[in-house]
C-alpha cells in the first residue's frame, strides 16, 4: 500500500514524461490507484492499518512511474471535497500574487520536517486530460493552488524545499501575498 519513493531516489529528480492521449487501460488504472492511495491514507483505519501518512496530493513519480499524472483529494474553502485526476496537467495562468502555506509544506517522499516559507502563486488556471482523456480546466486558489504546484513541480523533479531560501528560510517576499491557512478541523496533511 505504501509504495511511496522517497528522497534519495533519483526518479524524484527526473522529468516526467507526457502521457499519450487518449490514455491507455493501464494509464488510467494507475491514476485511479492515485487516488485510491489518497482515501485510503485518509481514511483512519486504513491508514492505521497500513501505516500510512495521510496525503492531499500524490503525483506519479512519488509512486516510481516517469509519467505526468497527478492525484489530488481535499476540500476547497466552501469545506466541499475536491478530487483530481489528471494527465499531463499545466499552468495555462497564475496571478501575479503569491502565497505561501502557513507552517510550511510536507512531501510524503520526505521523512523529515524541513521548516520555512514556499513561495507559490496564489492563483492558477490549469489545464489538464481527465480519467476519460477530457480537456478541462479549471481555476484554483488557497491550499488546492498550493497542493497542486507542489504536485507539479513533482513532475518535473523539483522538491518543496528547493524553493525555500536557503540563507533565510522565512523570508518573505515583497507583497503582494497570501498567508494560506488550514483549518484544525480539516483532514491533517502531509
Ligand atoms: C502541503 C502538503 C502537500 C502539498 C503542499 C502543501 C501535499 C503533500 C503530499 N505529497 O508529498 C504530494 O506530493
Ligand atoms: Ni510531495
Amino acid at each position: 500500500m505504501d509504495d511511496v519513493i522517497r528522497e534519495g531516489n533519483s526518479v524524484l529528480r527526473e522529468k516526467a514524461e507526457e502521457v499519450a492521449l487518449p490514455p491507455s487501460d493501464e494509464d488510467k488504472r494507475q491514476l485511479e490507484e492515485m487516488i485510491e492511495f489518497l482515501r485510503n491514507s485518509q481514511d483512519p483505519e486504513t491508514a492505521q492499518e497500513y501505516q500510512l501518512r495521510p496525503g492531499v496530493g500524490l503525483a506519479a513519480p512519488q509512486i516510481n512511474l516517469k509519467k505526468r499524472m497527478i492525484a489530488m483529494r481535499t476540500t476547497d474553502h466552501n469545506d466541499e471535497l475536491i478530487e483530481l485526476a489528471m494527465f499531463n496537467p499545466k499552468i495555462i495562468s497564475h496571478s501575479q500574487q503569491s502565497a505561501y502555506l502557513e507552517g510550511g509544506e510536507g512531501c510524503l517522499s520526505v521523512d523529515r520536517d524541513v521548516p520555512g516559507i514556499v513561495p507559490r502563486y496564489a492563483r492558477v488556471k490549469l489545464e489538464a486530460y481527465d480519467l476519460d482523456g477530457r480537456r478541462f480546466t479549471k481555476r484554483l486558489r488557497g491550499f488546492l493552488a498550493i497542493v497542486f504546484q507542489h504536485e507539479l513541480d513533482h513532475l518535473n523533479g523539483i522538491m518543496f524545499y528547493d524553493r525555500i531560501d536557503e540563507q533565510d528560510p522565512y523570508k518573505i517576499e515583497l507583497p503582494p501575498h497570501e498567508l494560506v491557512q488550514r483549518s484544525e478541523d480539516e483532514v491533517p496533511l502531509a
